[in-house]
């Protein structure tokens, strides 16, 4: 079975691979995404590194001034009828040595501190040449990542308590989590929008398993407020309808600080090393300070406008279990939600009980692999190995038995979204490959 499934998974990146990065995948999604090229990065590792760092880099090369990572750069080779919203619709300007439309304006995940580091790792089972080169991508890559965890903890910090506001739901990754319907309800959704900014996504994929025109709207008009002041995020909070802390881009940013003290470490910045730890303990501890629910023992999004807790209980909220510094009631609380009839293995994009629950939905109940990744990770950096085996287990089962898809049905295990999918090969052949425990992790 494993080497059916490698071969499998080093095929789908072969075909997805665009000159100098990797789409995640060829009819949807055309161009290269952010935190796609991350969990792309820890698979491609195994099968070519060159990729693994020339995606990386191609990613990094379009950051903004600002240190910002933009969440896609557009392929100037592909049309602007290949993905909507395209380059003109988000309008960019020219920045650094990037031509205007470039890329959008928003974020996602900095998941690729954790990526460099593991792309990092493996490259000396590539022999000393590989070594050399990934101590070089690494000098390359880490001011670059500092910029990123710069511009979250420092622009984007809205709510000013330390941690990092999404201003689009597309900057979570989740998009169309119920994490975001109760600051969602506050955009305006002017569906007339649609009539001047068609839809593409329906044309290549089933409207069951969509967004809505009305969430589309809303994701649309967000862009446009956004765009309106080029991007701007001074002020941002009083001008701009949705903004949120969600718990699990915000535990992607602490482990991003670990990993990128690994890094220091490895560069010889001692000094800096150290810091990136504090930074990371302080952001654990505005997880739990704010993003903590004590009556449903799990993380919830905040909504940076109001101040409160969504009600919604989205896999996003057990992703700061990736957190070391994580107290034990808060990793005992969201252990005992992952094995309750809520979620299960693998973990469900949303409750399995809740009323709206819905098997086909984008982020509102199919399984995602990329999100059991991190959880995964979590349960390994708690010590928690034999549950760490058993949802390594079923993940590799899901892939195997129904392909690389973009995600699943959480009943029958089938295949939904993009066949072919990118993340889900590349985390398919690091699930194979891979037992150890991340360097961070606590002492079990
Ligand atoms: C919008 C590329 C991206 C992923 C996101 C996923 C989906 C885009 C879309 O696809 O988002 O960015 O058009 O729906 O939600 O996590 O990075 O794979």
């Amino acid at each position: 079975m494993s080497a059916e499934l490698w071969n499998s998974a080093a095929g789908v990146l072969e075909t997805n691979w665009a000159g100098d990065h990797m789409v995640p995948s060829r009819r949807l999604y055309p161009h290269q995404w952010s935190w796609d090229a991350a969990f792309i990065a820890v698979g491609l590792a195994y099968v070519n590194p060159t990729r693994a760092w020339r995606d990386l880099r191609s990613l990094f090369e379009a950051q903004w001034p600002d240190g910002r990572v933009p969440h896609i750069v557009f392929d100037p080779a592909m049309a602007e009828a290949d993905y909507f919203p395209g380059p003109a619709f988000w309008g960019v300007p020219a920045y650094g040595s990037r031509p205007a439309h470039g890329s959008t304006g928003i974020v996602q995940p900095p998941l690729h501190a954790v990526a460099a580091w593991e792309v990092y790792r493996r490259a000396a089972a590539h022999g000393a040449a590989a070594s050399q080169q990934a101590r070089a991508e690494l000098e390359w890559l880490y001011p670059r990542l500092v910029a990123q965890q710069e511009y979250l903890t420092d622009r984007r910090d809205l709510g000013g308590g330390g941690l990092a506001s999404i201003v689009h739901s597309w900057e979570s990754g989740l998009d169309n989590s119920p994490a975001w319907d109760d600051a969602m309800a506050n955009v305006p959704a002017d569906l007339s929008l649609l009539n001047v900014y068609r839809r593409r996504d329906l044309a290549v994929s089933d409207a069951s398993h969509r967004p809505t025109d009305t969430d589309y709207a809303r994701y649309v008009g967000l862009v446009l407020s956004y765009r309106a002041a080029d991007y701007s995020d001074t002020d941002l909070l009083a001008r701009h309808a949705f903004a949120v802390e969600c718990p699990s881009f915000n535990a992607i940013l602490g482990a991003a600080e670990l990993s990128l003290a690994q890094i220091a470490g490895v560069l010889g910045h001692t000094g800096a090393a150290g810091a990136h730890r504090e930074r990371a303990q302080r952001i654990t501890s505005a997880i739990v300070s704010r993003l903590w629910n004590p009556d449903t023992g799990m993380f919830h999004a905040r909504d940076t406008h109001t101040g409160k807790l969504t009600p919604a209980r989205c896999v996003s909220g057990l992703v700061p279990l990736m957190l070391p510094d994580l107290p034990a009631g808060q990793v005992e609380g969201v252990l005992a939600a992952m094995r309750s009839e809520r979620f299960g293995l693998p973990v469900t994009s949303y409750d399995r009980t809740a009323a709206d629950f819905d098997v086909l939905r984008y982020w509102r109940g199919p399984v995602w692999i990329n999100v059991n990744w991190l959880l995964r990770r979590g349960l390994l950096v708690h010590g928690r190995r034999d549950e760490a085996e058993d949802l390594r287990a079923a993940m590799v089962r899901l892939v195997h038995r129904n392909g690389h898809f973009e995600y699943f049905h959480p009943e029958t295990g089938e295949g939904l979204g993009a066949p072919c999918f990118s993340w889900t090969a590349a985390l398919a052949l690091d699930l194979l490959a891979d037992r150890s425990v991340p360097a961070y992790a606590k002492a079990a």
